[in-house]
């Protein structure tokens, strides 16, 4: 089968039904979205494992569409998976997003010749194209380490983001190995059912409170009439959402309004610690251990057992705070009271072997379990895209463009692949913001384009060498002035063995990067992109 459309968007998530509505909606293209699996949602369609819930609070965390958001109601400020996936279903009946996706259809291959995209697909299907937009988000390549044996466990194993809708752990003995935000997530569910819980940790996850809330319909209502002024706020702030960052350096503060302002943030919740502790927490070690001892403190406060407390909240920090992504935890930290919960530091004693019936460490201790969790992550961003088969020009693979290093402009288009755009990608803030408040500005910023493209009558458009080299600049100056380099994370890349180490994200903000791209669209556009009429 074969078609021809004006632009292929790949996966049905945030992003490409953000494209989707831009595109289709507001331009009148002719567009599909191309997607792996069965129905729209993206992350929250693969995710389905224990517990899986978004740490962005509601309202913001949704689409700024107000049909969309005027007919829904949320029933958390911290929806779980399933509801995000009703929600999903609400978007698709509002905006039509199904009658134009193409599911169940994996891409293989995508190449720009002369004026157009060639898409193919794992079932055959060949797509023609103008526009390329993988919108295949930062997690959808997951990561599971090579571990001996793997394939003999005899129980139930699974990674999280393939992980069935339904396992029944009562009474039974189960592993989670990781504790990134995934493995908190399951660990707060399976710890209250199973009869014992090992919990397999390499580096403590340095999680603040989330502080859930259920909304009753007062508060919906509310929250409706507050809606648009929200997302107008998170607009402007350097996270995408509706609190602020703090406008003070750490030496702004005497060490008691230091204490205190700190001790507030961790006791308001959700990322405030993270965001608002003060302008330079990512930028000033001395600060970073001053805000690291508080969270230490307050958590340490909350473990029983000494030597749990030990592995869980050190008193030196295994990072600086905030250069690996916090999750948010309700009853994380309780959990390891009971005596059936146990943290097994897989940083002293790594995983060697998975056996028939469970996992050894390297202390030769055999932890026996009927259901093992993997959630040690993804290849972040990269993994995905430079696995899809998309090619330059010349042919030449994008994953082998980046074997040394990614480059784009803006995170958003590369040279060499015309008419192509990376939303929610690297180089970009993607995630050091609440997604879809992001998002929205990335696809606009994609619409704009379009529509100069076809007011300018210009045919192809990529970015010129220089801009690229530009961006890669600012990059790496801002790595080198951050801590985050200090912490092995899919951040960076240190994550996955082998990937090059480099700071992968933008951190200089919405408001700053939303300045860069307005110039590049706008007065700097000749030097930015290089057009073919
Ligand atoms: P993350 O955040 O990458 O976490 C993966 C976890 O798995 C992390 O604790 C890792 O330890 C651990 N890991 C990875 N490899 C191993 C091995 N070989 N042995 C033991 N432990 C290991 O992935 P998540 O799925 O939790 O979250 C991804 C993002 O999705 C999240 O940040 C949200 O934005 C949504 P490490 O910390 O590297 O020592």
């Amino acid at each position: 089968m074969e078609m021809e459309l004006d632009a292929v968007i790949v996966g049905a998530g945030f992003s490409g039904i953000y494209l989707l509505h831009r595109l289709r909606d507001q331009l009148n293209l002719n567009v599909k979205i191309i997607d792996a699996g069965s129905d729209v949602g993206g992350t929250w369609h693969w995710n389905k494992y224990p517990g899986a819930r978004v740490d962005c609070p509601a309202p913001v965390y949704s689409f700024n569409i107000e049909e969309v958001w005027k007919t829904w109601n949320w029933s958390e400020v911290y929806p779980a998976q399933q509801e995000l996936q009703a929600y999903f279903q609400h978007v698709d009946r509002t905006l039509s997003v199904s009658k134009d996706c193409i599911f169940n259809s994996r891409v293989v291959s995508a190449q720009f010749d002369a004026s157009k995209w060639t898409i193919k697909t794992d079932n055959g299907q060949t797509v023609l194209a103008k526009y390329f937009i993988p919108a295949v988000g930062f997690a959808s390549q997951q990561y599971v380490p090579s571990w001996k044996g793997i394939d003999s466990f005899r129980g139930t194993i699974h990674h999280s983001c393939q992980w069935p809708e339904e396992v029944d752990v009562r009474g039974k003995r189960v592993a989670i190995i990781g504790t990134g935000s995934t493995g908190v997530q399951i660990v707060q569910e399976w710890a209250k059912e199973a009869s014992e819980t090992f919990v397999f940790q390499r580096t403590p996850n340095l999680c603040l409170p989330m502080h859930q809330k259920k909304l009753d319909p007062i508060t919906q209502d509310k929250m409706r009439a507050e809606t648009a002024e929200l997302f107008s706020r998170c607009w402007e702030t350097a996270g995408g959402l509706p609190y602020e960052g703090s406008s003070k350096l750490f030496a702004d503060y005497s060490p008691e309004e230091c204490d205190k302002a700190l001790n507030q943030l961790y006791d308001e919740g959700g990322f405030r610690l993270w965001a608002g502790a003060y302008m330079d927490l990512l930028l000033n070690p001395e600060g970073n251990r001053v805000a690291y001892d508080v969270w230490a403190k307050r958590t340490r406060e909350r473990i029983n057992d000494p030597m749990k407390r030990d592995l869980l909240a050190p008193l030196n920090p295994p990072h600086p705070f905030g250069a690996k992504r916090p999750s948010l935890e309700q009853d994380y930290f309780e959990q390891f009271n009971s005596p059936n919960v146990h943290v097994i530091d897989t940083n002293a004693h790594p995983i060697v072997e998975v056996t028939s019936c469970g996992i050894v460490t390297a202390d030769g201790n055999i932890h026996e379990v009927d259901v093992i969790a993997i959630a040690t992550g993804f290849d972040a961003s990269t993994g995905s895209l430079g696995s899809m088969g998309i090619c330059d020009i010349d042919g030449v693979d994008l994953g082998k463009h980046w074997r040394k290093g990614v480059s784009t402009f803006l995170g958003l288009m590369v040279p060499g692949f015309p008419n192509m755009f990376l939303p929610y990608s690297v180089q970009a803030p993607t995630p050091f913001t609440n997604g879809p408040v992001f998002i929205e500005f990335q696809a606009n910023f994609i619409r704009d384009m379009i529509k100069k493209m076809q007011s300018d009558g210009i045919q192809a458009v990529e970015p010129h060498s220089a801009a690229v080299q530009d961006w890669q600049a600012q990059m790496e100056t801002i790595s080198k002035m951050t801590l985050f380099s200090k912490a092995k994370s899919w951040y960076t890349g240190a994550n996955i063995p082998g990937k090059p180490v480099e700071l992968l994200y933008y951190y200089g903000g919405i408001p700053r990067y939303r300045d860069a791209c307005g110039d590049a669209i706008g007065r700097k556009f000749q030097e930015s992109f290089s057009c073919h009429i």
